[in-house]
């Protein structure tokens, strides 16, 4: 990482020797270069742990290691060698804390013991875990309800760790289980499970070896899903077409050098990958899918048989589509109509067809619309249940997908409760819980008091910044499970407890030895993980051990034997067979090498939704309730050196920028058009029915972006984004799209 401020342009394909030459940097700032080697070798493999990195499943098992840079960063920032001890906390006020920035707040290292907040020093102090257990089980159990309590979950808490916490919370008594899918793939979820019967991706890695075509909309694999550009490459050089649709112009998606391919490297040979690359403008989505389906039901080219016994609501559709007006379809998608009959004809010339896609669909007011219009494109080309054809929804954290196989959902089916209810001999709660926004509003209107994190940093990954920090300063309790010093902790209720636990690649040794967890990849392969660095901390718990001593505290008369299950993960994997369908035989299946797949309807064409068939949906382009007069949308994307929240350094290689993140990409037009030039500096203003949001001190890009579109990183943006302006049904935050105007910065 670099501290000096420049923009340039890349020109180099992603991956390549500055990949090679980033993650030494990063273990080398991490202090792990002697362990890190060791560490590297055993992610991704059959005894080794899952890279905390990605949801994007593993290759072959058996294959050799897999490089991939991001997961590097990921690895090194969990296995520094750095430390947050009580002498640092002694040392600093929340006050100073608070006034650091997330980058500052990373790089202090792993927490290492449980702590409490003393407001009259305004300072976190070392506490026992017993007292700390006794603590919020003292809280949860004065209150007048259970659903005045929130229980929060990020993507990377294991399979075991999630199912005994889902157990946990509602033998507690309320389905309060937010998680960061609310703010992440929600929309594909509501959208497959409506129209497919099953909310996941049906493809798997060898349908990436044999599709003919692979579209991929709104998602940035170069930064997010590295070791996808493998597959990617793979599919290009046997002349696959890849199509991506990016307002923006991503690297990563153009050309790729394998840093695992000796001729890659030193012969400075690379691969194109997207052969064609459209620009929609932001939000222009449903357009083009409407647009394609279009094409591809005027010129006939439906799979009759498959529609006919498999799917309901064609005729009612291709009316709908038929009649889509193209001047409509041009300026909503900002393509032309030749660019978009250009795709729907490479479309339908392919015979298998894998669709992709990522937050830049999934955080839109549309978004659900927008991917039932992109599952409706498959469906009318039978582009489902054959080899290397499907959707391809590419999740984020690592277990996000998994975490809701466990249970971990505000909404759960009264089957599901039923069997868990049955299972260990309770009565569950059958009211649905608040969603991300939904426990927002609840500790804002001070409806909930108690906000407890399994992971994540809810503080800095939700919208509409400055009110969450308002609800969660009015709560009486927040406590934080996490690995590292982050925003969430700062930003406290009346009493506030940090917990710190094992990460992935740690020994986690219980009664019964040394312990694997399981997690499930985006492409719903369970499989083991087992660390094998010592703990950051003698005075770590794992979070499944975490859950079950809390749950001994809080729950005196459970019949579930809390802490006998933590014993020996096995035992608990034991219980997840007994609920949850398709884990059956657990333990036996999750010991084959690569783990087990889970059983995906769709690839059998079976399709349990209501009416048990494939749903073709209409979606009226007009309707987007959040048009608004502001003269330019934002869309809040990942830098190169961030993992969501988690700030591992300052450049953002493919897009030339370093040693700054306060940028703020925009086309040479829009420049012209606001008497702007490249390099000054800017305020951005959202603008909404409640009023205006303001952030300050960007400075601009010239970038190859469709005019009308900005962009910036999150989480320094998440202020301008409208707790309000999410998506119809799945309240994902539209974050997006983010209505805003641009002024010149006082500050310059
Ligand atoms: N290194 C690293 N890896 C990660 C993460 C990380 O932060 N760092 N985060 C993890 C998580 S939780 C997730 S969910 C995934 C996220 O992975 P991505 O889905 O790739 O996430 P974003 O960086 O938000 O990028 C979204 C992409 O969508 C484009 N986009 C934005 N708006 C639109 C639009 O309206 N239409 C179209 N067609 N495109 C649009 C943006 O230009 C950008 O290229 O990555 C996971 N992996
Ligand atoms: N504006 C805007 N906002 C967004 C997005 C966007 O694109 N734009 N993306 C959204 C998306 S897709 C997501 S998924 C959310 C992410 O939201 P979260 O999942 O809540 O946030 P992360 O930044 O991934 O969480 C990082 C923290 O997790 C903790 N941690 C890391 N590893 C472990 C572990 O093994 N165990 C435990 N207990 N803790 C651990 C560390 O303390 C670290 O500080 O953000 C959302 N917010
Ligand atoms: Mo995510």
């Amino acid at each position: 990482m670099s501290d000096k401020k420049s923009i340039d342009v890349y020109l180099k394909p992603a991956g390549g020797w500055d990949a090679l030459k980033s993650s030494w940097h990063a273990l080398r700032d991490q202090q792990v270069v002697l362990k890190g080697a060791g560490t590297l070798l055993r992610a991704n493999q059959p005894s080794g742990f899952d890279c905390p990195g990605c949801a994007w499943p593993d290759r072959n098992p058996h294959s050799t290691f897999e490089f991939c840079e991001n997961g590097v960063k990921a690895v090194a920032n969990e296995a520094t060698s750095k430390r947050v001890t009580r002498e640092f906390f002694a040392e600093h006020s929340v006050q100073w804390l608070s006034q650091q920035d997330d980058h500052f707040l990373e790089a202090q290292g792993r927490l290492t013991e449980p702590m409490a907040y003393d407001a009259a020093g305004d300072r976190y102090r070392p506490i026992g875990w017993d007292e700390a257990f006794a603590t919020i089980a003292g809280s949860l159990n004065a209150l007048a309800s259970p659903d005045e309590a929130i229980f929060y979950t990020s993507g990377r808490t294991s399979n075991e760790a999630a199912f005994l916490y889902q157990l946990f919370v509602r033998e507690y008594g309320t389905n309060n289980l937010p998680d960061c899918s609310n703010m992440c793939h929600e929309a594909s979820g509501v959208a497959l499970t409506e129209q497919l019967g099953s909310g996941k991706g049906s493809v798997t890695l060898e349908d990436f070896e044999l599709a003919e075509a692979i579209f991929i909309f709104g998602q940035n694999p170069g930064t997010n899903h590295p070791r996808m550009l493998a597959e990617l490459r793979d599919a290009s050089r046997r002349g696959c077409r890849i199509v991506a649709f990016n307002p923006l112009r991503e690297r990563g998606l153009e050309r790729f050098a394998n840093p695992q391919s000796p001729a890659e490297m030193l012969g400075g040979g690379s691969t194109k990958i997207a052969s064609e690359y459209y620009q929609p403008r932001i939000g222009g989505d449903l357009a083009v899918a409407t647009a394609l389906a279009k094409v591809v039901v005027e010129r006939d080219a439906v799979d009759r048989e498959f529609i006919a016994t498999h799917t309901l609501g064609f005729e009612e559709f291709a009316a709908s589509v038929r009649a889509a007006d193209w001047d409509e379809l041009e300026r909503e998608s900002g393509l032309s109509r030749a660019q978009l009959e250009e795709a729907a004809g490479i479309y339908i010339d392919s015979r298998a067809t894998i669709l992709c896609w990522g937050m830049g669909i999934t955080q839109h007011p549309r978004s659900v619309a927008t991917i039932q219009m992109l599952a409706a494109l498959l469906l009318l080309r039978g582009n489902i249940g054959k080899p290397g054809a499907g959707p391809c929804p590419v999740r984020g954290h690592s277990n996000v997908q998994g975490d809701r196989t466990m249970g971990i959902y505000e909404q759960p089916s009264p089957a599901f409760l039923d069997r868990l209810g049955a299972e260990f001999d309770f009565q569950p709660p059958r009211e649905h819980g608040y969603d991300t926004i939904g426990a927002i509003e609840a500790m804002h209107d001070r409806r909930a008091s108690v906000f407890f994190a399994m992971g994540g940093n809810f503080a800095a990954a939700t919208p509409d910044s400055a009110h969450v920090h308002e609800a969660m300063r009015r709560c009486e309790l927040t406590v934080h499970v996490s690995t590292k010093l982050n925003r969430s902790h700062l930003v406290h209720g009346r009493q506030a407890l940090i917990l710190p636990c094992l990460g992935r690649t740690e020994i986690d040794l219980q009664a019964n030895g040394p312990q694997a967890v399981t997690v499930e990849d985006s492409m719903s392969m369970v499989h083991l993980s087992s660390g094998m660095n010592p703990p950051a901390s003698d005075y770590l718990l794992s979070e499944p051990a975490i859950v079950a001593r809390l749950a001994a505290a809080t729950l005196p008369r459970s019949r579930t034997p809390w802490l006998w299950l933590v014993e020996d993960y096995d035992r608990i994997r034991e219980r997840i067979a007994q609920v949850i369908s398709g884990f059956e035989d657990f333990n036996r299946r999750v010991r084959a090498p690569g783990g087990f797949h889970l059983h995906h309807p769709g690839r059998e064409r079976v399709f349990p939704t209501a009416s048990g068939k494939a749903g073709f949906f209409v979606h009226p382009l007009s309707s987007d309730s959040s048009k608004s007069e502001a003269p330019l949308r934002l869309m809040t994307v990942r830098s190169h050196d961030q993992y969501n929240t988690t700030v591992y350094g300052l450049d953002d290689r493919y897009r030339g920028v370093h040693g700054l993140r306060r940028v703020c990409f925009i086309s040479t037009h829009d420049l012209q058009r606001l008497g702007l030039r490249d390099g000054e500096m800017v305020d951005i203003t959202s603008l909404w029915r409640d009023g205006e949001r303001t952030v300050t001190g960007f400075r601009l890009v010239e970038y190859d972006i469709p005019s009308g579109c900005l962009a910036s990183y999150f989480p320094e943006t998440n202020a301008l984004v409208p707790l309000e302006h999410h998506a119809e049904r799945a309240r994902t935050p539209a974050s997006k799209s983010i209505p805003v105007r641009l002024s010149r910065s006082a500050a310059a």
